[in-house]
């Protein structure tokens, strides 16, 4: 299928590496404790935010306010091996089918896309089925931003800090019953705001799923904010999921429904080909891809070589999960 024929990652032009993140963390830490006019050569001499801590959201319109701009917390658990991606490359170079194949393309064709007011229904197999405003939900869960590693099935990979909470925080306000042996999450259906909707050659709603076990398991995590600001629409706004040992597909975009199930749900890159994007998708070196190696990586920004780390590095988080 011509849909399949993707660029290869490793092709985009050498950029300047800018860390603009440190930039924008500085600026924003200096926002939040109430420092203004400091001159540029004082902005620079602060600490990196590394240590302190980032700021959250900005200021949305709505009914319900977000949560106060507050220091979300950096986990200081999970660390890298390699340098943050600069911030350019993670928020510009983006996987989003809904509104174009063209990962250079999709920042462009978002300003249509209303990320507020935003609900997400939570069904199924639960004790307390409930939908969620956004902001509200914002204040139920503890938010923290962490530092994970992020490879595409496509071989780009990045390293980012996403703010956010645990799916284990949001499925204790439902209660899963016992039964309940899947999550299926679900990306909006709005062909008016995404042109490639307008598609039906592909299996839109974009569909993923975990196993109950994955979905509990502490990398699980569902995401508000990248680099200490409000995800850009691109990046999923206002809420994607991130499972850091498998492959980027899994990491849904712009959920609007979480249904626990006792049926292993379809997902929108298995229906499409199975053979390619099969459901558990975890990150190994030797389990090639039917159509390129999966033993090396090359990391946005830097164009950096790297092996494929199995489970992307988190074996020691998860390998339990998949030992017979
Ligand atoms: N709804 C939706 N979610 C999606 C995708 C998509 O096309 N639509 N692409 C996936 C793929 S293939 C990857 S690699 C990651 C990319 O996330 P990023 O663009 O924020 O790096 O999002 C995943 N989530
Ligand atoms: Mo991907």
């Amino acid at each position: 299928m011509s849909y399949l024929k993707f660029r290869k990652g490793w092709e985009i032009p050498q950029r300047e590496v800018t860390p603009e993140h440190i930039y924008w963390n500085r600026r924003q830490l200096i926002k939040a404790l109430g420092f203004v006019g400091l001159s540029a050569l004082a902005l620079s001499q602060l600490p990196s935010l590394e240590a302190i801590g980032s700021s959250t959201a900005q200021p949305h319109t709505t009914s319900t306010p977000a949560p106060t701009p507050t220091l979300v917390p950096r986990s200081p658990k999970y660390v890298l091996d390699r340098p943050v991606t600069p911030e350019e490359e993670a928020t510009h170079y983006t996987n989003f089918y809904e509104f174009a194949m063209g990962k250079r393309e999709v920042a462009n064709l978002v300003s249509r896309f209303e990320t507020r007011p935003w609900e997400i229904e939570v069904t199924g197999l639960v004790e307390k089925p409930r939908t969620f405003e956004i902001n509200e939900l914002l204040r139920l869960v503890p938010l923290e931003e962490r530092l994970y590693r992020f490879r595409c099935v496509e071989r780009w990979a990045i390293a980012v800090p996403w703010t956010g909470f645990t799916m284990k925080s949001l499925l204790d306000l439902v209660e899963p019953k016992s039964t309940a042996r899947y999550v299926k999450m679900v990306t909006f259906f709005r062909p008016d705001q995404a042109p490639e909707q307008n598609d039906s050659n592909w299996p839109w709603p974009y569909t993923e799923g975990l196993t109950m076990e994955e979905a509990l398991n502490e990398l699980t995590f569902l995401s508000t904010g990248i680099y200490g600001k409000d995800l850009p629409k691109q990046n999923g706004a206002p809420f994607r999921l991130v499972v850091p040992w498998k492959y980027g597909l899994k990491s849904v975009k712009s959920i609007v429904h979480i249904e626990l199930t006792d049926q292993k749900p379809a997902t929108f890159w298995e229906t499409i080909a199975p053979n390619e994007y099969p459901f558990e998708s975890n990150v190994d070196p030797d389990v090639p891809h039917p159509r390129w190696s999966q033993a090396e990586e090359i990391m946005l920004g830097t164009e950096e070589k790297r092996p494929t780390l199995k489970y992307n590095g988190y074996g020691e988080y998860v390998a339990h999960l998949y030992e017979s």
